[in-house]
Order: structure tokens, then C-alpha cells, then sequence
């Protein structure tokens, strides 16, 4: 396993959407990911994405606060087929290890004992990759099919854990909230004046902050907007003092 991490490397060439936060749906097959995926992202497929048109079809654009972020769906942590494992897992492993923030997602519909196994199973998997340490949500998934007393005793043994369900929909938007604040840290507040000459750099700027605040003056935009720290690297000679 080890090796197989260090084949697969870390800090390659930069990636093509680097400036993007990278979040992957982690956890045991069959826990609802990609329904979760489908669920979070299914609105978002369309024109504003054409950006991200190059991107495999199991990484998708999810929009927080009008910020695109990069979900994907990762496979192989637990599969029946050996064959299958080597394959899927090469993906699993890489864009695990490059995500900002892994949303475990576990089928809390499950019985206790089970439920528990699952979990510490996905964690032990994390850590074997190398991807313990990395910033980590807890996902209860299936909470439709359970009932109030079964949800209270859920949030008393996870109370750090966001209850959703892929199929009702039930606490998708808490879990944005929660995505934003995990990765709040990587955000940078920025003032820029953009020349109207450099209408590309401004076109990159709508698409990747979200909501700005723009100010047409004579010299050019003048843009305050919450970016990623390393789009704001990129921009950075666009700054004016504040
Ligand atoms: N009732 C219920 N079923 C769900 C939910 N999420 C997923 N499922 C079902 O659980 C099964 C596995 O879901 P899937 O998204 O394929 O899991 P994955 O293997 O983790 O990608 C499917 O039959 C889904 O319809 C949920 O929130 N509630
Ligand atoms: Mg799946």
C-alpha cells in the first residue's frame, strides 16, 4: 500500500483547476457517495461549467456561495473484486490525497455494530494512503429511514457529524454551510483593480470568486471578492492597497 502511494506520487505537474478546493466523497461501498454527488452537483451541470468541461465524469462542480468547488466521487475503498481494486484505487488514492476537505459518508442506517465496523474501516483505509491526517467531515447518510429517537441517539455518539440524505435532500444545505466553514481557512480577502484591457483575467475572477463587490472606475474594475489563496497568489499583481 505504501508503495503504491509513493508510485503514485504527491506534488506533481500543477494540476489544471488548482486554483479550485478539492473535496472527495469518501467511504464504504454502498454508503450512498454517489447518490450524494448526484444530489449536491445535479443542478450545477450546465453552462457555467464549461470551464471544468475537461474533468472526469466522477468529479463534478459544486457551487458554495457561488464559489465552485471540485467534488468527486472516489471509488475502491471497499470492493469485492481484486481486479477491480487496483484500478479504482490508483484514482481513489490520488484524489484523496489532494483534496482540501474528504466527506465520509456513512450509511447510518445501518445497525450500530455495523455502522461502526464500516467506519473504522474507511478510517483505517485513510490512514494506510496517508490521508488520516487530512481535514475530515463525518456524512450520517440515509437519515430518511430513521426516526427521531434514532436521530438523537446518532448526534449524541457523532456530535460532530452533519445528518443528510442523498434521496430526500435532508441537510444538504447545512452540509454546504459546513463545507464553507472547513474550508474558510483557504480563502483569501483580496482588492483588485483589473485593467478593462485584461477582460480575461476579470472573466477568471467572476467564475472562480463567487460574489464580488466591482467598482467601474477610470483606471479599471476595482473588485473586492473572498478568493482562494492561490488564485490570489496569481492575481496578486492586480493588488491595491486598501
Ligand atoms: N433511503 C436512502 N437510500 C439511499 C440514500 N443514499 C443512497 N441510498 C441508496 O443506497 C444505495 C447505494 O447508494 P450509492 O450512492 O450507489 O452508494 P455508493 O456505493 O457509496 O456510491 C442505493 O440503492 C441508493 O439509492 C439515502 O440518503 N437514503
Ligand atoms: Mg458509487
Amino acid at each position: 500500500m505504501e508503495a503504491l502511494a509513493r508510485a503514485l506520487g504527491g506534488d506533481g505537474a500543477r494540476e489544471p483547476h488548482g486554483d479550485v478546493p478539492h473535496v472527495a466523497l469518501v467511504g464504504y461501498t454502498n454508503a450512498g457517495k454517489s447518490t450524494l454527488l448526484n444530489a449536491l452537483t445535479g443542478a450545477e451541470v450546465g453552462v457555467r461549467d464549461r470551464l471544468f468541461h475537461t474533468l472526469d465524469p466522477t468529479t463534478r462542480t459544486l457551487r458554495l456561495s457561488g464559489r465552485p468547488h471540485l467534488l468527486t466521487d472516489t471509488v475502491g475503498f471497499i470492493t469485492k473484486l481484486p481486479h477491480q481494486l487496483v484500478d479504482a484505487f490508483g484514482a481513489t488514492l490520488e484524489e484523496t490525497r489532494r483534496a482540501e476537505l474528504l466527506l465520509h459518508v456513512l450509511d447510518a442506517s445501518a445497525p450500530e455494530a455495523q455502522e461502526e465496523a464500516m467506519k473504522h474501516a474507511v478510517e483505517q483505509t485513510l490512514e494506510e494512503i496517508g490521508a488520516g491526517e487530512q481535514p475530515r467531515l463525518l456524512l450520517l447518510n440515509k437519515v430518511d429511514l430513521l426516526d427521531a429517537d434514532a436521530r438523537r441517539e446518532l448526534r449524541l455518539r457523532h456530535p460532530d457529524a452533519v445528518l443528510v440524505s442523498g434521496v430526500t435532500g435532508e441537510g444538504l444545505e447545512e452540509l454546504g454551510e459546513h463545507v464553507e466553514r472547513e474550508l474558510a481557512h483557504t480563502l483569501c480577502p483580496v482588492e483588485l483593480l483589473l485593467p478593462y484591457a485584461d477582460g480575461g483575467s476579470l472573466a477568471e475572477l467572476h467564475e472562480l470568486a463567487g460574489d464580488v463587490s466591482r467598482q467601474d472606475t477610470p483606471e479599471g474594475v476595482r473588485v473586492q471578492a473572498l478568493i482562494p489563496a492561490r488564485l490570489a497568489e496569481r492575481f496578486a499583481r492586480f493588488a491595491v492597497a486598501s
